[in-house]
C-alpha cells in the first residue's frame, strides 16, 4: 500500500496514487468544457442568447436536471452541463433525409451513441422500410393515419406508452389521457429506473411521494447530509445553494463510495473573483465513504450515537413529544438500534464507528437538517429500506415538517417529478378516475399497466406488441438490454418521437416510425399563437416555459401536437376529447390540469410565470400524514445491507456511473473531468483489490453477473483502472454495462433496477494496453 489510507478517512484525506481531479468543481474546468462542446457542435448563432434565457421567468427551462430554479435567478443561471444540453440541442448538424437515404439501419448500428447524437437534429418524419433497412421520409397525415390503424389492429392491453422525463405537464397529461381513453395504463417513464424508489418508499413513510424540501429551507439548515447523490456533475447549479449554506456555516457530510469533486471543492464559474483570488469552497466536513448498499448500516450507526446521547442528556436531544404525537414504530426501531452491535454496522458499512459517531454528534447539534440523496440509495434491492432508515434519523430530532429542515431527493430528468403529477403511473389507484369520467365521459382502465421492468419482462416474452417511446433511449437505458436486443424487432408497432438519432431507433419493429420533434429552447407556434410549457422541479415548484429559437426544421411539430395527432387517428370522436383545440392553445390543456388535480394547480394559467415557480403543495411538510397509519413510520431494519445478497468470496459489487460529460444515454464526450478519468471502456478497482485479485493496470477483463438465472451477462473488453474506492466493489459506465443488470434485480417495493449493487466477477481477458492519460 503506497499510503496508510482506510475508507472512512474524512475529507482532508484524498488519495493521491490515483486518478483524482486537482481542481475545484466548477471554475475555469467548467467554462472549459462548455467551450469544448461549442467547438464540437458548432450551434446556431444566437444559441448564446438562448442561454440567457434559461432558467429565467418568461424564458424556456433547462432540460438537462430539475434542479430548481430560482426566483431572483444569476444572469448566467445555467451550468455547465445545462449549457451543454442547449447547446447540444441547438447544433447547426441535421439528420435528415439524405443522411437515412446514405446509410442502412444495420450500418448504422456500427456507430458508437456519441456518433449517433452527434448526426444532428431529426429534421422529417420517417417510417421504416424493411425491404431497403432503410428509414424513408414520410408526410406527418401519413405516419398519424397508419400509427392509428394499427393501434387499432392491437390489444390496448399489449401496448406500451414509454415517457421519458422531459415531456412537459401538458404534454403528459395528453399522453396519459390517450393512454387510458385508448384502453390502459400501461405508462412506465424513466422515473421507474430512477426515484420510483422514492415514490414508493417516502409515500410508504411519510404519505408523500416527493421530497418535503423547497428552496428557503436551504437558507436556514444547519446541517445537510449527502447521501448517494453526486452534486457537481448531475445538478451543478446546486453547487451554488451549497456554497451559499456553507458560508452561512452549515455542516455538511457525505456518504458516497466515490469522492465526488463536486461534493469536495466548489469555486463559482459565475463568481470572477473567486475564480481568480479567492480559495475554493470545500463543501463536506466529513466525507465516508461507505461500501455501496452499506448507507443502512451507516445509518443504524449514526442513530445508535443519537439515541445513545439522547440518554446521556436525559430526553432532551431526541424530539419525543414529536414522536409520540406524530410517529408510530419508535419502539420498535429503537430495540433494533439498540441490539445491532457495532462490529456488524462497521463491516457492512466499510466506515469506522467513530466517524459514524462522530457524525451523531454533529446531528444532535444541529438544530435543523436536511437529508440530500439520489441514485445511491434508490437504485438498490433494498432502496426502499434506505429511504426507510433515513427518514427514521430525520424523525429522530423532528426534522420533517418544519423550516431548515426536511428530506429532499434530488431528481433527474427536468420535468420526471411532474410527469408523476399530472397522471402518468401504471398504478390505477393514484389516478382520479372519477374526474376523468367527469370531464371526458369514459371509464378509465382499472387494470394495473407495466411500469419499465414490466415493459422488459414483456419484451423478453413476447406479450408487449406495441410501444410509443416519447423520448428516451429504452434499448441502452434499460436492466438486461443485451437480452433485450433481438426483441425489439418482433414488436408488431415501434413509433419514436425523439430530438435525435439513438440506438432504440436502430431496433425496428414491423412497422416502425420515426418522428422529430421540437426542443425547449425553440418556438412552439400554433393556431392560436406561441405556446408555453410548464414542469415541476425537483422541489416541487411548477414553472412555464416559452421557447424562442427558430426550429431546426420546419418540419418539426411539439410533443402536443403528435400526441394529438395519433390519438385522434387511433379514436373514436366524441365531443368532450378536443385534440384539435388543445394543440391549438395549450392553456387549455393547463384548464384539464387544474379541473383534474384542483388541489395543486389553482389558477394555473394565472400562475404560470410566478417567479421561482409556484408550489404545489406537500402535506408531509405541513405535518399531516397520509400513509396507511396516518403517521410517519419508523422502520426496523431486518438487514444492515441495502444489498439483495452479501458479495463473498470472489463477487464484487458493481457500481454502474454517469460520466460529467454524458446526460443519462446522451454522450457529450469521453472524459469525466471530474473524476480525473478519460475513456469510458473502464473498470475501476482499488489498487489492494487489484492486487490481490492478480490484476493489472490497464490490463483488459470481461465481467461477468454473479447472479445464476440460466442467462449468461458478460461485458468484455474492460481496461482495468486503480481508483480511490471501498474494498469489494467496482465501478464502470451506464450504459456501457447494461447488459450485466438482470431486469429481475431490483428494490423490492418499487422495482427500480438495483444499478447501484450488481453482484459480478472479474475474468482476465488479454494483455496489458497503455493508458491513456487522464486530462
Ligand atoms: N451530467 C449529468 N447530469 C445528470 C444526468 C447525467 O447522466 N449526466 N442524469 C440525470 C438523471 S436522469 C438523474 S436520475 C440524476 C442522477 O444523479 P445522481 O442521483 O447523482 O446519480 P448517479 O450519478 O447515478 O449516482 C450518484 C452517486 O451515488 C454514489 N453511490 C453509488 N452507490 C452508492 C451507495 O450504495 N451508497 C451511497 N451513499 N452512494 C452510492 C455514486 O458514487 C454517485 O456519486 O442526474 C441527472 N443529471
Ligand atoms: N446502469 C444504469 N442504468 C441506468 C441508470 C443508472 O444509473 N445506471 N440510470 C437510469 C435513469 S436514472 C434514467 S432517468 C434512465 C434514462 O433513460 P431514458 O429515458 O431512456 O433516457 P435518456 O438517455 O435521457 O434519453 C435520451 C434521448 O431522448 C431524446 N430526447 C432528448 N430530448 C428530447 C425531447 O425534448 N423530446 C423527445 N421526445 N425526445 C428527446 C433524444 O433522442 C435522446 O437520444 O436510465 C436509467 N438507466
Ligand atoms: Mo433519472
Amino acid at each position: 500500500m503506497s499510503q496508510e489510507k482506510h475508507p472512512g478517512d474524512d475529507s482532508t484525506r484524498q488519495r493521491e496514487d490515483t486518478p483524482y481531479y486537482t481542481n475545484a468543481t466548477g471554475g475555469w474546468g467548467s467554462l472549459k468544457g462548455v467551450g469544448r462542446i461549442l467547438a464540437d457542435q458548432r450551434p446556431t448563432m444566437g444559441a448564446f442568447r438562448t442561454l440567457m434565457r434559461q432558467n429565467k421567468p418568461g424564458g424556456h427551462m433547462c432540460t438537462s436536471c430539475a434542479w430548481t430554479k430560482p426566483k431572483h435567478p444569476h444572469p448566467f443561471e445555467f451550468c455547465e452541463n445545462g449549457a451543454k444540453a442547449t447547446v447540444w440541442d441547438l447544433t447547426r448538424s441535421r439528420c435528415g433525409p439524405d443522411f437515412f437515404a446514405e446509410h442502412s439501419v444495420t450500418e448504422l448500428r456500427e456507430l458508437s451513441d456519441h456518433e449517433l447524437e452527434k448526426a444532428g437534429r431529426l429534421t422529417h418524419p420517417m417510417r421504416y422500410d424493411a425491404a431497403t433497412d432503410r428509414y424513408v421520409e414520410t408526410t406527418w397525415d401519413e405516419a398519424f393515419q397508419d400509427i392509428g390503424a394499427r393501434l387499432r389492429t392491437l390489444d390496448p392491453k399489449t401496448t406500451v406508452f414509454y415517457t421519458s422525463g422531459r415531456a412537459s405537464l401538458e404534454a403528459s397529461y395528453l399522453f396519459a389521457l390517450f393512454a387510458r381513453l385508448y384502453g390502459h395504463n400501461n405508462l412506465p417513464d424513466s422515473s421507474n429506473m430512477c426515484h420510483e424508489t422514492t415514490s414508493v418508499a417516502l409515500k410508504k413513510f411519510i404519505g408523500v411521494s416527493v421530497g418535503t424540501c423547497v428552496l428557503d429551507d436551504f437558507d436556514h439548515c444547519d446541517m445537510i447530509i449527502f447521501m448517494g447523490q453526486n452534486t457537481g456533475s448531475n445538478s451543478p447549479r446546486f453547487l451554488h445553494t451549497l456554497k451559499s449554506a456553507r458560508d452561512r456555516g452549515c455542516k455538511i457530510v457525505t456518504f458516497n463510495p466515490i469522492r465526488e469533486r463536486g461534493l469536495v471543492k466548489f469555486v463559482s464559474p459565475q463568481n470572477p473573483v473567486q475564480m481568480t483570488v479567492t480559495p475554493a469552497t470545500t463543501i463536506s466536513d466529513l466525507y465516508l465513504q461507505v461500501k455501496p448498499g452499506g448507507d443502512v448500516a451507516a445509518l443504524v450507526g449514526v442513530c445508535k450515537r443519537v439515541i445513545e446521547q439522547d440518554e446521556r442528556s436525559g430526553g432532551t436531544v431526541i424530539d419525543h413529544d414529536f414522536i409520540g404525537s406524530h410517529t408510530t414504530g419508535f419502539q420498535d426501531f429503537m430495540a433494533r438500534m439498540k441490539q445491532t452491535p457495532w462490529d456488524r454496522i462497521e463491516q457492512t458499512s466499510g466506515l469506522r464507528r467513530e466517524d459514524l459517531e462522530t457524525v451523531g454528534d454533529m446531528y444532535c447539534k444541529a438544530e435543523k437538517t436536511i437529508g440530500i440523496y439520489g441514485m445511491g440509495l434508490t437504485q438498490h434491492v433494498k432502496g426502499w429500506l434506505n429511504l426507510g432508515m433515513y427518514i427514521s434519523l430525520l424523525l429522530l430530532r423532528g426534522n420533517i415538517g418544519r423550516q431548515g429542515a426536511g428530506i429532499s431527493p434530488v431528481r433527474g430528468h427536468s420535468n420526471v417529478q411532474g410527469q408523476r403529477t399530472v397522471g402518468i403511473t401504471e398504478k390505477p389507484k393514484l389516478v382520479p378516475n372519477n374526474k376523468l369520467r367527469e370531464l371526458f365521459g369514459f371509464e378509465p382502465p382499472m387494470e394495473e399497466g407495466r411500469n419499465t421492468t414490466a415493459l422488459v419482462e414483456g419484451l423478453l416474452d413476447g406479450s408487449v406488441k406495441g410501444l410509443i417511446s416519447l423520448g428516451g433511449n429504452l434499448a441502452r437505458s434499460i436492466p438486461d438490454r443485451e437480452r433485450a436486443e433481438p426483441c425489439w424487432g418482433k414488436l408488431d408497432l415501434n413509433v419514436q418521437v425523439a430530438t435525435k438519432l439513438n440506438r432504440s431507433h436502430l431496433f425496428p419493429g414491423r412497422h416502425s416510425w420515426l418522428l422529430p420533434c421540437l426542443v425547449r429552447a425553440e418556438e412552439d407556434r400554433q393556431t392560436t399563437g406561441p405556446q408555453a410549457v410548464s414542469m415541476e422541479d425537483s422541489l416541487s415548484m411548477v414553472h412555464g416555459s416559452l421557447g424562442k429559437r427558430k426550429p431546426a426544421s420546419p418540419q418539426l411539430k411539439s410533443e402536443i401536437a403528435i400526441i394529438a395527432g395519433i390519438a385522434k387517428a387511433t379514436l373514436p370522436p366524441k365531443p368532450q376529447v378536443k385534440w384539435d383545440e388543445w394543440t391549438g392553445d395549450y392553456a387549455l390543456i393547463r384548464d384539464l390540469i387544474e379541473a383534474t388535480y384542483p388541489d395543486k394547480f389553482k389558477d394555473f394559467n394565472d400562475r404560470l410565470y410566478t417567479p421561482g415557480g409556484f408550489h404545489r403543495g406537500n402535506k408531509a411538510r405541513e405535518r399531516i400524514w397520509q400513509t396507511d397509519s396516518g403517521k410517519a413510520e419508523f422502520t426496523a431494519p431486518d438487514t444492515l445491507s441495502a444489498l439483495g445478497n452479501e458479495a463473498p468470496g470472489d463477487q464484487m459489487t458493481l457500481v454502474t456511473l454517469r460520466s460529467n460529460d454524458q446526460f443519462n444515454t446522451t454522450v457529450y464526450g469521453f472524459a469525466d473531468r471530474l473524476r480525473g478519468l478519460n475513456g469510458r471502456d473502464i473498470l475501476l478497482i482499488n489498487p489492494e483489490e487489484m492486487a490481490r485479485l492478480d490484476l493489472t493496470e490497464g490490463q483488459v477483463v470481461t465481467l461477468e453477473c454473479a447472479i445464476e438465472d440460466g442467462h449468461e451477462r458478460v461485458v468484455r473488453g474492460l481496461r482495468i483502472l486503480g481508483y480511490d474506492l471501498p474494498d469489494g466493489c467496482v465501478a464502470a459506465y451506464y450504459p456501457e454495462v447494461n447488459p450485466l443488470v438482470p431486469v429481475h434485480y431490483r428494490d423490492e417495493l418499487s422495482h427500480t433496477p438495483a444499478y447501484k449493487g450488481v453482484p459480478v466477477r472479474i475474468r482476465a481477458e488479454g494483455g496489458a494496453v497503455e493508458m491513456r492519460a487522464a486530462e
